[in-house]
């Protein structure tokens, strides 16, 4: 997959990039990533890629004509979707997530001060896209976190253990709890299950462990999702304990 950020601080996104499973998925060529500084796209001498904003008030705004010419160059290499992150976007999800790993290639753009002309936003960018109800500086964060989920989609992006992992986790659903050595801190012990040796048990201990903080924690996973029965069975085993 190939990925490309155009920013005015993609260096912060690369930096990120460079560690982790992103890193080693880089590194073994399942994605490839670019990063693209508006301001070698601008047009004076100084690189300005800002101006004050028509109507007055506070801040900047990044000029139209150094975006589109740094798009048109991504694009030249690439032809690829302009993702522009935004708070005003669709709000990403785990389904979000997985429809773009099955995309060959994504642009995504990140935005600084108060915003982009607008005009360029609805001539070059075609989704715009949320991580979240809240505002940051810029974009460049949101799209180290889109590329952070999508990457660890990607085929071969996860080591051998965590795609096992992966697999055996039911999408949608909480973690169940993690716990390492020692086996007793501070006066608590680690669940006797997961010492027990007995795979089977350890199995269904943690996805009752999923089901039931999914319903205590986040009871909206749940809404309009069909548990199978051995699911229906162990989330009211978990009810059950909890109540009583
Ligand atoms: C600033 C602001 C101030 C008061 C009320 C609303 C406001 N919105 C913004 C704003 O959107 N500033 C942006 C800064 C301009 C474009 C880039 N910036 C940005 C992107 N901040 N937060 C994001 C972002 C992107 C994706 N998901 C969540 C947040």
């Amino acid at each position: 997959m190939d990925i490309d950020v155009i920013g005015l601080f993609p260096e912060a996104v690369r930096g990120f990039c460079d560690c982790g499973i992103v890193g080693r998925a880089s590194q073994l060529g399942i994605v490839t990533l670019r990063f693209w500084n508006l301001r070698d796209f601008a047009e004076d001498k100084r690189r300005t890629v800002d101006d004050r904003p028509y109507g007055g008030g506070p801040g900047m705004v990044l000029m139209a004509e150094p975006v589109a010419r740094a798009i048109d160059e991504v694009r030249a290499q690439h032809e690829a979707p302009v993702l522009y992150l935004s708070p005003a976007g669709r709000v990403l999800d785990h389904a979000a997530v997985m429809e773009f790993a099955a995309r060959p290639r994504l642009i995504l753009l990140a935005g600084r001060y108060e915003g982009m002309d607008e005009r360029v936003v609805r001539a070059c960018a075609d989704e715009e896209w949320s991580i979240g109800d809240y505002v940051l500086s810029g974009g460049e964060v949101a799209a180290a976190v889109v590329i952070d989920a999508v990457v660890r989609q990607l085929p071969g992006a996860l080591g051998h253990e965590d795609s096992a992992r992966e697999d055996s986790f039911v999408a949608g659903l909480l973690d169940h709890p993690h716990y390492t050595r020692p086996e007793l801190w501070r006066q608590e012990r680690v669940p006797e299950v997961l010492v027990s040796g007995d795979h089977e048990r350890i199995r269904t201990w943690r996805l009752r462990e999923s089901l039931g903080r999914t319903w205590l924690r986040r009871p909206d996973l749940l809404e309009g999702r069909e548990l199978d029965a051995e699911q229906k069975r162990l989330l009211e085993e978990f009810k059950r304990e909890y109540r009583g």
